[in-house]
């Protein structure tokens, strides 16, 4: 017999709460202490069994402290929505299996950014009137700061302008250290969607804020926003620890919640310069100016100054530590282990500039060949040098092959540890047992993109399928069927922990916005509301959707950035399978052709809207099309739907043909892309 459902409203059945991709992976955990493998049936919505099979049983499953049995429905190829998994008398929570399954929690996940801004008014028209407010901390009252803060006693003597930027989580402190690595995971979401060639998905007016239609990607310009944050935080020219970045800067004292920013009385206070944060700094900045150069180069160039001069800074103070004790007020983030902050700066500055300081200090550096550089427990603000390895992984640069296929196989080695442990696990987790810490969530994420970059790398499906499950943990497969993003999930987290969001403490506030995630289960019980509540809790039970739980139910900047890469990973369609190409030529003469290119949908939802790439090997050129609006750049050609043949239902084909000119040769192109995406 299945347990009962621990808590109200929670199945047996536990599935990813919002759904599957019809070529993804579908699993299922069931709580059941049944012994012998259980019957599970897949229903649509009319409640007809789609597919049906037998689970497997798992027995004891230590981090969620259940007994569980696991279905696997990945075979179903179908979709729609209304689906329910149905196991020995209990039901699933209703999900659906479709392919733009993750398109709104792509830029849902995206807009947490900007409702976190600091300095900036967040408009109704972009937000909704619920979540619009005043512009937080630009020096109007009762806000003292950011316009004119001073250092804390003894820091330093001067006042600095450190406006903008983001709020770091609930609590309204903006931290170099955690800034610098979720700017940073921001734009490597990019720098990875542009090698996959999904980049427009992620570009100009994709997202809802003040810069779109500024014909920049609008995930740079949220970055954009952080970076002139982190900019200002650099120690000025000709004060003591020039170039160095301030850690952090805060309230003087904690404020009790709830509190607009705007409304925030307290003093801000600079603190003293940190090491790890003047690396952050380096190393977002050295990537900023890789990843803005096509699209900004003056900021690229601004960018890549500032990463200069902190790293030259951060060599001359290398153990200038933040310490643990600073903790009034905002958070300590405090790090005496900064040789990897090095390893990861030295490697963004390599990557973007190619010159041989930078490439001595990564080979030289201890994390170049250190194999826990990508340790089980993934890693995150305190640890980086996984950041550098990905980089140097993936941007190409000078090391040698060898090196090179090293620092490869150091990736792709540590996602074939999480993809064992996933497989050992009942609930699929990439993190050890004892690895449910203060932001567990986040430590989630941030291995399911070293799965990801695995996936990229090998192109082995199994890194795909891994990266994907551990969605499915956050949306409600999980020792709690809780879905940890606020709006996604029929049982998802609406309290966590927030100044502004905090409508469980005020009923004229609003919760938190769709596309928040919470810290999730932290076995330590690191606050008072966990301490009460969840004493003798199973490690990834931890958990509890109250606003007093800052431990386990924060949001923060650091946790909704790897979900947002993982969102807009997972928002990319397929890149197997989707389309398969014809293309013939019709009538060649001796300066011309005529040729029809027929495209077929061979995935299982419509294409909404098309375009096709190829590229011409023998100095082909087309001089007008019927049935597409095609344009060539060299020898890439583009063709576009007519508008009217703009859908391709599964199954179905469209064809368009043109006119070209040729020079002797007229070699038939082999490789084709539809919306990105390779064809076969
Ligand atoms: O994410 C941080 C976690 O790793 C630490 O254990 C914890 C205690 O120092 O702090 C977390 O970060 C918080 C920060 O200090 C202040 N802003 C909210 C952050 C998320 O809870």
């Amino acid at each position: 017999m299945p347990t009962p459902a621990s808590a109200a409203g929670t199945t047996a059945v536990r599935v990813n709460q919002v759904g599957y991709l019809p070529d993804g992976p579908k699993r299922a955990t069931v709580v059941t202490t049944a012994a012998q493998p259980l019957t599970w049936q897949l229903r649509d919505t009319s409640g007809a069994a789609v597919a049906s099979g037998t689970a497997v049983p798992r027995g004891a499953d230590t981090p969620s402290g259940q007994s569980v049995q696991v279905a696997d429905f990945s075979a179903y190829r179908g979709s729609g929505s209304g689906y329910v998994l149905a196991v020995d008398g209990s039901v699933s929570t209703p999900f659906d299996i479709r392919a733009n399954l993750y398109d709104s929690l792509r830029s849902d996940t995206m807009a947490f950014f900007y409702h976190q801004r600091s300095g900036i008014p967040i408009e109704a028209s972009l937000v909704g009137p619920a979540y619009a407010r005043p512009a937080g901390h630009l020096g109007v009252a009762p806000n003292q700061g950011d316009t004119s803060v001073p250092c804390q006693a003894t820091v330093c003597d001067y006042t600095r302008d450190v406006r903008g930027g983001w709020y770091d989580a609930g609590d309204q402190g903006k931290y170099v250290v955690n800034g610098g690595l979720s700017t940073w995971l921001m734009v490597n979401s990019f720098e990875r969607a542009k090698r996959a060639g999904a980049d427009a998905e992620l570009g100009d007016s994709t997202l809802r804020i003040p810069e779109r239609g500024n014909g920049i990607p609008d995930i740079l310009d949220e970055a954009h926003w952080e970076l002139d944050f982190l900019m200002r935080m650099q120690v000025p020219e000709g004060k003591p620890y020039a170039g160095m970045a301030f850690h952090k800067v805060h309230d003087a004292a904690w404020t009790g919640m709830p509190l607009r920013p705007d409304q925030d009385p307290q003093p801000r206070e600079l603190h003293r310069p940190s090491t790890a944060a003047t690396l952050n700094l380096a190393a977002s900045a050295a990537q900023c100016a890789r990843v803005f150069r096509p699209y900004d180069p003056a900021f690229a160039d601004r960018c890549l100054s500032a990463a200069r001069r902190a790293w030259t800074a951060a060599q001359a103070n290398p153990a200038l530590y933040a310490p643990a004790s600073d903790s009034t007020g905002g958070g300590a983030y405090d790090n005496t282990q900064v040789s990897d902050e090095f390893y990861w700066a030295a490697a963004e500055l390599y990557a973007t500039t190619g010159e041989s300081g930078y490439r001595d200090a990564v080979t030289n550096s201890p994390w170049h060949t250190s194999s826990t550089a990508l340790s089980a427990y993934g890693f995150g603000w305190a640890d980086t040098a996984a950041l550098g390895r990905l980089t140097l992984a993936t941007v190409p640069n000078g090391l040698p092959a060898d090196d090179l296929a090293r620092i490869r196989s150091s990736v792709t080695s540590a996602a074939d540890g999480y993809v064992s442990r996933m497989a050992t696990q009942g609930y699929a987790v990439p993190v050890p047992a004892d690895g449910y810490f203060w932001g567990s969530n986040g430590e989630v994420a941030n291995d399911a993109i070293v799965l990801a970059t695995a996936a990229e790398l090998t192109g082995d499906g199994r890194y795909r399928t891994g990266a994907l499950e551990t969605m499915d943990y956050l949306l409600g497969r999980n020792a709690l069927g809780q879905s940890y993003v606020t709006g996604y999930g029929t049982k998802s987290s609406q309290n966590q922990h927030h100044r502004f969001w905090a409508h469980q403490l005020d009923a004229s506030l609003p919760h938190p916005p769709a596309g928040s995630l919470a810290g999730g289960p932290d076995s330590a019980l690191d606050d008072p509301v966990a301490k009460e509540k969840l004493q003798g809790c199973a490690p990834a039970a931890c958990y509890i959707d109250d606003i007093g739980s800052y431990s386990t139910n924060e949001v923060a900047i650091n946790w909704n950035a790897p979900l947002a890469w993982l969102a807009a990973y997972a928002a990319e369609r397929s890149s197997t399978g989707v389309c398969a190409v014809t293309y013939k030529n019709d009538n060649v003469w001796s300066t011309g052709f005529t040729a029809t290119v027929t495209v077929k949908n061979t995935g299982s939802t419509t294409v909404d809207g098309w375009q096709l790439t190829w590229a011409y090997a023998g100095g082909q050129r087309v001089t007008s099309a019927w049935n597409a609006t095609v344009t060539q750049d060299g020898t890439a050609v583009t063709a576009h739907d007519a508008d009217w043949n703009r859908g391709i239902a599964p199954g179905a084909t469209v064809s368009f043909g043109f006119q070209g000119t040729h020079t002797g040769a007229n070699p038939v192109p082999t490789a084709f892309s539809l919306n990105g995406h390779a064809c076969t």
